[in-house]
């Protein structure tokens, strides 16, 4: 068959995989990362020294838990609703905080993983006995869409861990625009936003010396090897990080050290790669906070107050309509 002419997959991961590597410069969307091995090593990669963004973000919780539960709280109570909630660890703070102060509220955590919701649930049912959980497996938009009517009191929604910086702004802008098209005037969205640094300090959180952070970016090749038959040499491929100061985004790559040909069965596929040839595979944006104005004002949604850590690494919003 001629190449670049495929137009019937079937799954969007095969369509997305087939896009990518057949554009120029060739690209694989960070998404993708995220099967059982790849939750795996980014839960290593939480617990890695040089990925400061997850303690950060812990201790802005930490130490500010009172002012931020009684910020959430309402007369009626209300729905907290968390995007993305993985193993919960930060949210837990809170979730204690809430239900030592007697608040009325109901824990609504969303993930793409099944299997992620059953070992929160069981994990918040032992850790905080009379929390209300109710678990919804989805996508964001199309779960917040559903719940945009789903009570009539409060709703607080969390978006932890700067999952926010895969996006491109105008990506970003539209996330925001869907959420605050779901929010109503008492509500907030409580979201979390890498900083710009010390481009070092950014550069070592994203290329760590034990190679956790390369064995997640070239997870996505073991993924087309055994989900779509590919046949990529993983070890042919380095992983390179860059960051960009000015824009504040860090991009990640994996290089072909060598020409090779990659054959791609489901796909019916070879790709050619020149010797130093890319794959784009993610960005990790980081921000200040007139850029954070800025996308805020852009979906129509204003900063109320924000809270950082120590050294000012990482910044927690609240916004409101
Ligand atoms: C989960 C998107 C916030 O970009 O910092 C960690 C993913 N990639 N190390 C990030 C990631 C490489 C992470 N986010």
């Amino acid at each position: 068959m001629k190449e670049n002419t495929k137009t019937t997959f079937a799954s969007v991961f095969e369509e997305d995989v087939y896009k990518g590597l057949t554009s120029f410069p060739k690209y694989l969307l960070s998404k993708y990362f995220y099967d059982k091995k790849g939750d795996k090593l980014f839960q290593e990669i939480m617990n890695l020294p040089e990925y400061y963004l997850t303690n950060c973000e812990y201790d802005i919780l930490d130490k500010n838990t009172r002012e931020i539960a009684h910020k959430f709280n309402s007369t009626n109570g209300f729905d907290l609703i968390e995007l993305g909630a993985g193993d919960g660890k930060k949210t837990k703070l809170l979730l204690k905080q809430l239900i030592n102060d007697n608040v009325d509220f109901t824990y609504l955590p969303i993930d793409i993983s099944q299997n992620a919701l059953d070992d929160l649930e069981a994990s918040l049912h032992e850790e905080i006995p009379g929390l209300l959980v109710k678990t919804q497996q989805g996508t964001y938009i199309k779960t917040l869409e559903k719940l945009a009517d789903y009570n009539s009191r409060k709703k607080v929604i969390l978006v932890l861990g700067s999952n926010i910086g895969n996006l491109l702004h105008e990506d970003a802008i539209s996330f925001l625009k869907q959420i605050q098209s779901a929010m109503g005037p008492e509500d907030m969205l409580f979201m979390g936003f890498d900083q710009k640094k010390n481009p070092q300090t950014i550069l070592d959180a994203y290329n760590d010396p034990t190679g956790v952070t390369a064995a997640f970016n070239k997870n996505i090749l073991h993924r087309i090897n055994t989900e779509l038959k590919g046949d990529f040499d993983v070890d042919s491929f380095l992983h390179w990080e860059t960051y960009d100061p000015e824009t504040g985004t860090a991009k990640s790559f994996l290089v072909s050290k060598i020409p090779q040909v990659v054959k791609i069965k489901s796909l019916d596929l070879k790709i050619n790669f020149d010797a130093w040839e890319t794959i784009h595979t993610e960005i990790s944006q980081k921000y200040d906070d007139a850029i954070v104005r800025w996308l805020a004002k852009e979906a129509n949604l204003q900063v109320t107050s924000s809270f950082t850590d120590e050294k000012e690494y990482y910044k927690n919003y609240i916004f409101r309509n």
